[in-house]
């Protein structure tokens, strides 16, 4: 039987049906997207992360304005690292530096008072101050949560209203915390919301549809690509070599006028196929515009996705210069760093489909994943995931810290390819991380980015630090120079 029980799970054995050996012959799906069983120690964000945090957040010319207590908003700004720019048409000076979406923190900071007696005044005063505050944004989205969801707060009366003054496009997410099992319902959430709002805006104002002059055959939209660590300065270049315009990206780094119009392009090119794929079927249904599921990460994929976005378009020839040029350019570095890690034992563990998009990178760099496990991926991830795998390998669905821990310590991988709150344990248990959310020095993704993961995943496994370590292999201890 595949589905295992691990020993720190003793006093919680309904654990097991979310925990499995891979085997290839017999692979299983466990329990996942479930409620949290009491008293397991989850990793897990809320619906309002994955909402605010995963895809508002990236939009680069909003406020988020988070209807909520300050801590709402204050726990939940600056974690994860998708880069923006506001340099293009921002006022000089106060405004004009990178990453506008991490510098400001924008929230109505409800009080006891305002649950009591509703804080739908509070929302709008604190709406039409930001837009005073930040005259170059071009639009807000109105997050709640938790506590102005169950109080019912009429959020979208607010919209309504602050957009009529202000007349620039208001929107409401509302997923609020407690609405689902993990952030996984606040993608889900967002896409919905998000896609009936953009097409009733579109109604009342056609004019902020993509006009004809702007179209052009070649127009893509990037769907759950989130420009983590500028992961867009390493992928835009490679489709606009092939001869399609992306034309808009959901969401990393993007103006809200170009998402507004996301629904007049060609073909949608799905990357984060957990986040964003609900909004792609949307627009298959609602405007029969195609979509393909792709992975940036890694040569193979990389390669891939071009060639199945380049066939699409009749564009095969362009795509395979574009694809000999750049692993040719790659080449030399990936073979020193596939010399100094062929062989090693790497654990993954993410929200969920970077577990399936890295398997294979990983076996590019002759690596081999012994562990992986997943915040809250759903039952297509742990098939994408066992469709990649090739031998027995530890599955582990909604981890907490024991079963993480458990896992290191009998598997004891070479390096732990993780996030911020696990990596202390791993580096205590001497092993190696490098942060798989927002990356180390990245970005990660494209011919360029595969280098630059490949050196830190080298990085971190020689770091010279382990020679301090006790009981280490060997091979930590013998750092080869660096390239
Ligand atoms: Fe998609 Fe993402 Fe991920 Fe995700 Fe995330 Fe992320 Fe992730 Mo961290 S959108 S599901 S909610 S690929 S923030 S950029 S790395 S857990 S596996």
């Amino acid at each position: 039987m595949p589905l295992i029980n691990m020993k720190c799970d003793e006093l919680i054995p309904e654990r097991g049906k979310h925990i499995y050996v891979h085997d290839p012959e017999n692979p299983v799906v466990p329990a996942c997207n479930i409620k949290t069983i009491p008293g397991d120690m989850t990793e897990r964000g809320c619906a309002f992360a994955g909402a605010r945090g995963v895809i508002g957040g990236p939009i680069k010319d909003i406020i988020c304005m988070v209807h909520a207590p300050v801590g709402c908003a204050w726990y939940t700004w600056g974690t994860r690292r998708n880069l923006s720019d506001l340099h293009a048409w921002a006022l000089p000076g106060r405004l004009s530096n990178v990453a506008f979406n991490r510098r400001y923190c924008v929230v109505t900071d409800m009080q006891e008072r305002d649950v009591v007696f509703g804080g739908a005044k509070k929302l709008q005063a604190s709406c039409l101050e930001a837009f005073r505050l930040f005259p170059e944004v071009r639009g807000m989205i109105i997050f709640t949560t938790c506590t102005t969801g169950l109080i019912g707060d009429d959020v979208k009366a607010v919209a309504r209203q602050v957009e009529k003054e202000v007349g620039k496009p208001v929107f409401t997410s509302e997923s609020p915390g407690c609405s689902g099992v993990s952030q996984s319902k606040g993608h889900h959430d967002f896409n919905i919301q998000f896609y009936q709002q953009v097409n009733a805006l579109r109604a009342r104002r056609p004019e902020l549809k993509m006009q004809d002059e702007e179209k052009t055959p070649y127009d893509i939209c990037l769907i759950g690509e989130y420009n983590m660590d500028w992961d867009l300065a390493a992928i835009r270049p490679l489709f606009e070599r092939i001869g399609v315009r992306i034309a808009a990206v959901f969401s990393g780094n993007e103006r809200i006028e170009n998402l507004i119009k996301m629904l007049d392009v060609k073909l949608n090119v799905v990357h984060c196929q957990r986040s964003a794929e609900y909004i792609a079927k949307m627009i298959q249904d609602g405007f029969e515009t195609p979509f393909i599921r792709v992975s940036l990460y890694g040569i193979g994929q990389t390669c891939d996705a071009l060639r199945q976005t380049a066939a699409f378009f009749g564009l095969q020839e362009r795509a395979e210069q574009v694809i000999a040029e750049e692993t040719a350019r790659v080449e030399k570095a990936l073979a020193f760093y596939r010399s100094r890690l062929a062989g090693k034992r790497i654990a993954v563990y993410v929200g969920g489909p970077r577990v399936w998009h890295w398997i294979r990178l990983l076996e590019e760099l002759d690596m081999e994943v012994v562990a992986g496990a997943c915040t809250f991926a759903h039952e297509d991830d742990y098939q994408k995931i066992n469709d990649k795998l090739k031998g027995q390998v530890l599955i582990i669905d909604s981890p907490n810290e024991f079963e993480i821990e458990e896992m290191l310590d009998t598997l004891k991988p070479d390096l732990f390819l993780t996030g911020m709150k696990e990596k202390y344990l791993g580096r205590k248990m001497g092993i190696p991380t490098v942060n798989s959310h927002s990356y180390e020095k990245g970005p990660y993704e494209g011919f360029a980015g595969m280098v630059n993961f490949a050196r830190d995943i080298y990085q971190g496994i020689y770091a010279p630090a382990w020679r301090f370590q006790h009981g280490l292999p060997a091979s930590r201890e013998e750092a080869p120079p660096c390239a």
